[in-house]
């Protein structure tokens, strides 16, 4: 199978995963309706398709990485949809479509964040009174999703905005958080699933930081040179809100280099793994061009 049957495959089992977890909430037709608008039919996916890469590169069986993956997709689609409100990045567009508070309300839009992380933990609970080994799984993955990981990160970036200390080291912490963690626990999940040994968690560990970095520089040049049409979100947010970017940090053109070097480091660091390697070589090019 190519990158792209591959990533079908990855969606789609996301897909229908997600499908049977919401069609078995019972809950009020208001909010059902916000949950399903803003998980369907969502974005590119790439949380879920890292676990399941992941896990599939080491050998393991895609459905015991599935209760993962989709329990990720639903703790970042609640993170955006808190991330467009007004009182955080206040923006109106996501996904290609009115965000949840435009389209449901504030107040409904709050809670269908909070019922996303929630259903994800229940996912997260249910995974581990099937098989305990998948504890270690589930805490990696609450540990990226808090104070931590991407919560932690979101506070440094609105520190950042209100005129924290403007510097590199900043800037690296806030993205390895914000952005960062929630992938690296993809790709450990992914890993613990397929039965990875401790050197090749290094490696994975390693990869994730790299990519991590490669894909918010993308992001950061996209807010920029990206057309909001195919991006999905509104462009010029992150400079018109003075957020602390990579291409205000360097440049756009030092950015630009600084994705070719963070792409080239990343593929480096899986490269001695004894694995088929293709599916991550791809994405590492893809991300490096994409244009959402
Ligand atoms: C807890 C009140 C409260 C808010 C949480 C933590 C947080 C708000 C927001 C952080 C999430 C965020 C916006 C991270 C930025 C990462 C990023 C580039 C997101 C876009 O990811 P894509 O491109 O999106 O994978 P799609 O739509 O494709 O899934």
């Amino acid at each position: 199978m190519d990158y792209l049957q591959k990533t079908e495959q990855y969606c789609d089992l996301t897909n229908r995963r997600l499908a049977e977890i919401i069609v078995n909430v019972s809950a009020h037709d208001r909010i059902k309706k916000a949950i399903e608008y803003t998980l369907f039919p969502g974005g590119k996916r790439l949380r879920p398709c890292l676990a399941l890469a992941c896990c599939d590169m080491f050998g393991g069986n895609l459905f015991d990485a599935l209760p993962f993956a989709c329990s990720i997709e639903m703790i970042h689609t609640y993170s955006l949809i808190h991330d467009d409100l007004p009182c955080m990045d206040d923006s109106d567009l996501r996904r290609g479509k009115p965000s949840c508070h435009i389209a449901f309300g504030e107040d409904i839009a709050v809670l269908t964040g909070d019922a996303l992380l929630n259903l994800a933990y229940e996912t997260l609970f249910a995974a581990c009174a099937s098989n305990g080994e998948n504890v270690k799984a589930a805490s990696v993955i609450a540990l990226s999703a808090g104070l931590s990981g991407m919560i932690g990160g979101q506070v440094l970036d609105l520190t950042n905005e209100s005129g924290g200390e403007k510097c590199a080291e900043t800037l690296y912490e806030t993205h390895s958080k914000k952005t960062g963690a929630l992938i690296e626990a993809s790709l450990l999940c992914g890993a613990l699933s397929g039965g990875a040994s401790a050197s090749e968690i290094e490696s994975i560990k390693n990869f994730a930081g790299h990519y991590g970095v490669l894909f918010q520089i993308t992001d950061d040049i996209l807010d920029i040179s990206g057309n909001q049409e195919v991006f999905g979100k509104p462009t010029g947010a992150d400079s018109d809100a003075g957020k602390l970017t990579f291409p205000a940090m360097f440049g756009f053109e030092r950015s630009k280099e600084l994705a070719e070097e963070t792409a080239k480091n990343a593929h480096m660091s899986i490269s001695g793994l004894n694995k088929d390697i293709s599916y991550f070589v791809q994405l590492i090019d893809i991300t490096l061009n994409r244009e959402k």
